[in-house]
């Protein structure tokens, strides 16, 4: 079953998705996801100019083989753009291997552990009010596990919440970078009133999560896990800049707040010691960021042994195919967690035909053979890629701060 063709497809269906097609000689085609939010170019050319030329020729049958001769052979290790690369082809072949068999990929890894997947959905809010509706509509949906964020008094524009009800809280839609104003007093004095209202509000009836999204110090998180620790949240996420792991040593000498990381990690390297020296509660690895399915099974397998939970990245700026791929993962492995999930729009949805479903805030991801995606290249074809970039925030004196 040797790989007779590879190419990518860069589209705009309300944003940008970079997308690897690859066929087989006997006519059996794979997509992945190669969507690296803001930087979709540099992965398209890596993948066209330096990785599909490489593949013609390989058995696609042959995935570890593939992956390793695609990680070990450019020599260069890890790197957003690199392993998002290898992600996109590792998906497509295990996309490939589960149509040459007729079976859905879950099958292939093992089958599946539970009958459906935990999912948690994202609201916001620019006041209490707007939250608790947004809340509500979550609810009333099925939901049973709900990220809530809202806009800070005296900030123009807070991470995580959508402009209009209903769209996406990160457009990244400008050709150039929007400014945000960021506060760090600000947020830790209203991150606990927030949470507080929401448990006021609503009780324990559903699980509960936040996102810092990397903005405190190591000393500053710790406080406020300590000071969320009576609202019994699922995690709070991202509490510091990822790159830094003993940051979670401070954290976790405070507070026994869950912790959850890695929405930005490459490889199981950048795992490897929050994971074994217990830094962490739930790996948020993103599919198609950290070498696609191959990989994460290695890194939820070593989570597992240290009884750390999987709760994956599926935000709407990495493609179906992403999502897809990480529901097969889901419902495979022992210690899945939570599974992170935001409806895809118009028109994306008539560019990725999904097999996956939703209903009473679990997710399937359907019996189709393989990911059970269907990608219409003809549809792609009418939205081209424009550029979009994620907002930077800079302090209020003017200095870049992490968004
Ligand atoms: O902001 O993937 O928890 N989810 C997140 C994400 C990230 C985006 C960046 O492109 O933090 O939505
Ligand atoms: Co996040």
């Amino acid at each position: 079953m040797k790989i007779a063709d590879a190419r990518v497809v860069v589209s705009s269906p309300g944003r940008n998705f970079v997308t690897l097609v690859i066929e087989t000689v006997d006519g059996i085609t794979g997509v992945g996801d190669a969507t690296l939010n803001g930087r979709e170019l540099a992965v398209a050319s890596y993948l066209r100019d330096h990785v599909c030329p490489l593949l013609v020729g390989h058995d696609a049958r042959r995935i570890t083989d593939i992956w390793s001769y695609l990680y070990k052979g450019a020599y260069w290790r890890r790197g957003g753009v690199s392993m998002a690369a290898i992600a996109a082809v590792d998906v497509a072949l295990w996309d490939i291997k589960g149509k040459a068999m007729q079976t859905p990929v879950y099958q292939l890894l093992g089958g599946a552990a539970r009958d459906s997947i935990l999912a948690y959905g994202h609201a916001s809010g620019n006041s209490f009010d707007e939250l608790d509706a947004s809340i509500q509509g979550f609810l009333d949906k099925g939901y049973r596990a709900i990220r809530a964020q809202a806009a800070i008094p005296g900030i123009p524009h807070t991470y995580g919440i959508g402009t209009t009800p209903g769209a996406t809280y990160e457009p990244a839609n400008a050709a150039s970078p929007d400014e945000e104003v960021w506060e760090t007093s600000l947020y830790l004095e209203f991150a606990p009133k927030m949470i507080a209202h929401v448990r006021e509000q609503f009780g324990s009836t559903f699980q509960l999560l936040h996102d810092v999204h990397h903005r405190l110090s190591p000393i500053e998180a710790a406080r406020l896990g300590h000071d969320l620790e009576p609202y019994r949240l699922l995690w709070l996420e991202d509490p510091t800049a990822a790159e830094d792991p003993s940051a979670f040593r401070t954290i976790r000498a405070h507070t026994t707040i869950p912790i959850a990381v890695g929405e930005v990690f490459n490889s199981i390297w950048d795992f490897q010691h929050l994971i074994t020296e217990r830094l962490i509660d739930y790996v948020r690895a993103s599919v198609s960021h950290v070498g696609g399915i191959t990989h994460l099974l290695r890194i939820f397998s070593l989570a597992d042994l240290y009884g750390i939970r999987t709760g994956s990245h599926g935000p709407t700026d990495l493609s179906p195919i992403s999502l897809s791929a990480a529901l097969h993962v889901d419902l495979t492995v022992p210690n899945f967690g939570i599974q992170e999930y935001m409806p895809f729009l118009s028109p994306a949805e008539e560019v990725f035909h999904t097999s996956y479903t939703f209903a009473n805030g679990y997710l399937h991801p359907g019996d189709e053979p393989g990911l059970g995606v269907l990608f219409d290249e003809q549809a792609a074809a009418k939205h081209p890629y424009t550029p979009r970039y994620l907002p930077v925030n800079r302090r209020v004196d003017g200095s870049i701060h992490d968004w």
